[in-house]
């Protein structure tokens, strides 16, 4: 039986008008030597594809999804399980994501639940062999469910967190048996309402602690894919404790983890940091930390999460420059943590958002790379810093120099003469590009 009104989306080209097509991500065209398939790498999530009934805090669900009877029964969410794969076939994606949760039902009762999970793991590793799609990555939902209303590793509530240390033992080793390049752990309500009831050093010194557990089973039953943070200021919390790149760098620096842990990060939890997304990219790139991408992008009139399909190339080309200039994915990928407004509530919609998706990062991907291979961008910025290359600039990198030393060179040259930033002349080349 067929679930979405359509064939298998193709590239067609930029002059195609068949809404149903692509006309820039063309999956196995190479650039610089490489498949898009293999540079963008997208994956699918199971919440927004399968669970999200597209309801907000005014109203309820709109979303057709004629398969599913709504039960929380294993039948059901074997169903599920199909239509998912009809789906990624259809759209031509290789990896997909999910939560415990969204796979299976929680049953209020930690082994029926697990049970549960255990059967539709089942049939997901049957569909993944059948058809060579894979897990990008695992997690727990431990944000949902009224039992987590306090937090679930920062819990004041010593039960609670050892409930979610089952759910997360549960969910890395269903993430191993399906062959997971991944694991994430977002910390949707490891964070706070109120400072007034709240001990932020015990709960960051049980995340901690939580993290410390979770790696020794990871390596006890031999999952060997990197655990990723994903940052996100607040929303449900207050603030969370993972609240952007450099927070939980901090974090991982201090409880002595960064050794197991990268970053995944989503554009719309980054802007509503305050930062952009090539903000919170660049600086996990840097520390070598940049695991895996939530693509999505928010919306500037709408102060919170509203996690729409990206669509603007500007913001994919800044992706991809630092996506490229890291040597691109190992073990991660561009995850479409994104969903259909309210209003676009037919199953074909999912199509035309991951079309539009996949679109507009083949598009960010050849900009970036032509942009890259022109040079002159780089250029300017290496040529920015080249008084760092030689002399004085060479021994500040170095290390060999002092402030007694920089004295006497200050003295000795007068006023430093500034060359300009020509930060309009480069947004001029960037837009050349697109
Ligand atoms: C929530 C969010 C999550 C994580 C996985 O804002 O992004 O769906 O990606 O828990
Ligand atoms: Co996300």
């Amino acid at each position: 039986m067929q679930h979405f009104e359509c064939d298998k989306i193709q590239y067609e080209g930029p002059d195609s008008k068949n809404a149903l097509s692509f006309k820039h991500y063309n999956a196995t065209e190479e650039v610089g030597g490489k498949a898009m398939k293999d540079h963008l790498r997208f994956g699918a999530a199971y919440w927004h594809v399968m669970r999200n009934e597209l309801a907000d805090p005014f109203g309820a669900g709109t979303a057709q999804m004629p398969w599913d009877d709504k039960s929380d029964s294993v039948e059901n969410a074997l169903a599920r399980v199909d239509v998912f794969f009809e789906f990624l076939d259809k759209i031509g994606i290789d990896y997909y994501c999910f939560h415990d949760r969204d796979i299976a039902p929680e049953l209020n009762d930690l082994s029926a639940s697990n049970d549960a999970l255990d059967q539709v793991v089942a049939k997901l590793k049957e569909k993944q062999a059948e058809t060579g799609k894979k897990l990008l990555w695992g997690t727990a939902c431990l944000f949902a469910h009224p039992r987590y209303a306090h937090g679930a590793a920062t819990s004041p509530d010593a039960r609670v967190y050892a409930y979610a240390a089952a759910q997360v033992k549960k969910a890395i080793e269903v993430t191993k048996e399906l062959d997971g390049l991944g694991y994430t752990f977002w910390g949707g309500r490891e964070g706070y309402g109120s400072l007034i009831n709240t001990n932020m050093k015990r709960e960051l010194d049980h995340l901690g602690a939580f993290l410390h557990m979770a790696v020794d089973h990871a390596k006890n039953i031999g999952f060997e894919g990197p655990f990723y943070i994903e940052p996100k200021p607040r929303e449900p919390s207050t603030h969370q404790y993972d609240s952007d790149s450099a927070a939980c760098l901090n974090f991982l620096r201090e409880y002595g983890l960064l050794d197991h842990f990268k970053l995944n990060i989503e554009t719309n939890h980054a802007t509503l940091a305050g930062h952009t997304v090539q903000h919170d990219l660049t600086v996990a790139a840097n520390a070598g930390a940049l695991g895996s991408v939530d693509a999505n992008t928010g919306d500037t009139l709408i102060g919170w999460d509203t996690d729409q399909f990206p669509t603007d190339v500007y913001m994919t080309t800044e992706i991809m420059l630092v996506l490229l200039g890291m040597g691109g994915f190992t073990t991660g990928g561009l995850n479409f943590d994104a969903k259909r407004r309210r209003e676009s509530h037919e199953p074909i919609d999912l199509m035309h958002a991951h079309i539009g998706g996949m679109d507009a990062f083949a598009r960010g991907l050849k900009v970036a790379h032509a942009i890259r291979e022109d040079g002159r961008l780089a250029q300017f910025v290496q040529d920015r810093y080249s008084s760092y290359d030689s002399d004085i600039g060479a021994k500040i990198e170095a290390g060999t120099t002092s402030f007694a030393e920089l004295e006497q060179y200050a003295l000795s040259n007068g006023e430093p003469s500034l060359a300009s930033g020509r930060q309009e002349m480069l947004e001029n080349l960037v837009n050349d590009f697109i």
